[in-house]
């Protein structure tokens, strides 16, 4: 692999999936996001991977070494189409969508009887998923991560699990000698600028443009990545804010969805030791949305078969959006689907209530929406704007595992 920008890294690495893994001979590093594949898995990933390929000489016997460097998104290639706000960065980056390497076909490249010439590196993730995890759990050799540390692959090296607004943050301070400008340094290459817009994306998305849940590492990261695509560049100032709105609206944009589509855009799913198998989807668009355009029995027959299709006991429908008139608002849907899930599910909910402060919809937003005893499925606003998926999760996760 010989490439210069980070477009002809990705093209270099796609034409090295293409060309079939199997006859390399040398070892392999496989940079990794998780299965939501959203912005912030796609951007660290690819960043960490091209500025490791880019300065494997620099790191001092760090990561270097590798014949590939294989940057992954950890989906199947027909999910890609599910996430229009990608599709509007590879656009922006002038990357062709098909440069991107998806499992399938990262899966389909390697020889599966030599997965030990494969190393990992997790970003925006700390515990491989199962069916990664069986083949390569033994070689993740680096970790950079924002979620809730699992405790797993203690012997990474780097192992940095902060709780930052945006995985990214963190890749951008480790290479921050890539991104830093000097005090006298007051141009940057059209390459440096291509690579900080992708650094940008996620942060921005993901601390709703530095105005939640960002951490001083997310602050730090925006003002050097700013500084980086502005260099040299007069009258500069709105472009941030710009982008930052086209981001949203690309992310937004899923009017032709089909609810499938929706359930299964930015969905994760946990399976327990005891068998037990949870599944959380996020969304854009509002609970009312959703049963406004799909009718509350389609959601509910929609949802039916997902866990039918995925074998969930339980299953968590968030979502998070402006209400015009009550402004940043989140909803949490719970649902039973199976026997076992059934007493968890409700012990659950008993913590939940007092801890994501949830109240039921009242009459006038319900569209049907009523909470079902019976039917074990429940609907609330949810009064904790702080609590996305990443404090649901643990807290489901700890009552399916009892
Ligand atoms: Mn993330």
């Amino acid at each position: 692999m010989t490439a210069k920008s980070i477009q002809q890294f990705l093209a270099a690495a796609r034409s090295a999936v293409r060309s079939g893994l199997k006859s390399t001979s040398g070892r392999i590093l496989l940079v990794t996001g998780n299965e939501s594949a959203d912005l912030d898995s796609f951007a660290s990933s690819l960043l960490f991977a091209y500025l490791t390929y880019s300065h494997a000489e620099s790191r001092m016997g760090k990561l270097n070494g590798y014949e590939d460097v294989i940057p992954m998104l950890n989906i199947p290639r027909e999910e890609v189409s599910l996430r229009p706000e990608l599709h509007y960065l590879l656009t922006k980056l002038r990357m062709p969508e098909s440069d991107v390497i998806c499992k399938d076909e990262f899966l389909a490249s390697i020889d599966r009887s030599k997965t030990d010439k494969v190393d990992v590196v997790l970003l925006d993730h700390n515990n491989l998923g199962s069916e990664l995890g069986d083949m390569f759990g033994k070689n993740v050799v680096a970790i950079l991560d924002h979620h809730t540390d699992e405790g797993f692959y203690k012997s990474a090296e780097p192992r940095i699990i902060a709780p930052v607004g945006s995985c990214t943050s963190l890749v951008v301070k480790y290479f921050d000698h890539y991104f830093r400008l000097g005090p006298d340094e007051f141009s940057t290459s059209d390459e440096q600028k291509d690579v900080a817009w992708l650094g940008l994306a996620p942060i921005l998305v993901d601390t709703a443009n530095l105005t939640s849940k960002q951490t001083q590492e997310d602050i730090d990261a925006v003002a050097m990545l700013v500084r980086v695509v502005s260099a040299g560049i007069a009258g500069v100032g709105g472009e941030k804010e710009g982008y930052y709105s086209e981001l949203m609206a690309a992310k937004r944009s899923i009017d032709s969805f089909s609810l499938r589509d929706i359930l299964r855009k930015d969905y994760k799913e946990w399976l327990e030791d005891n068998g037990i198998r949870v599944g959380i989807s996020s969304s854009v668009k509002s609970l009312v949305w959703t049963s406004k355009k799909f009718g509350w029995e389609g959601v509910k027959t929609g949802i039916e078969s997902w866990a039918n299709e995925r074998k969930l006991d339980a299953y968590i429908f968030m979502d998070s959006f402006q209400d015009p008139e009550e402004g940043y608002r989140r909803d949490l849907l719970v649902s039973v689907c199976s026997e076992k899930g059934n007493v968890r599910v409700r012990k659950f909910l008993d913590s939940a209530q007092i801890e994501f402060q949830l109240e039921p919809f009242s009459e006038k937003d319900c569209l049907g929406m009523l909470n079902n005893d019976k039917d074990g499925l429940w609907c609330f606003k949810q009064r904790n704007l702080k609590a996305s998926r990443k404090q649901v999760a643990p807290l489901v996760r700890h009552f399916m595992q009892e």
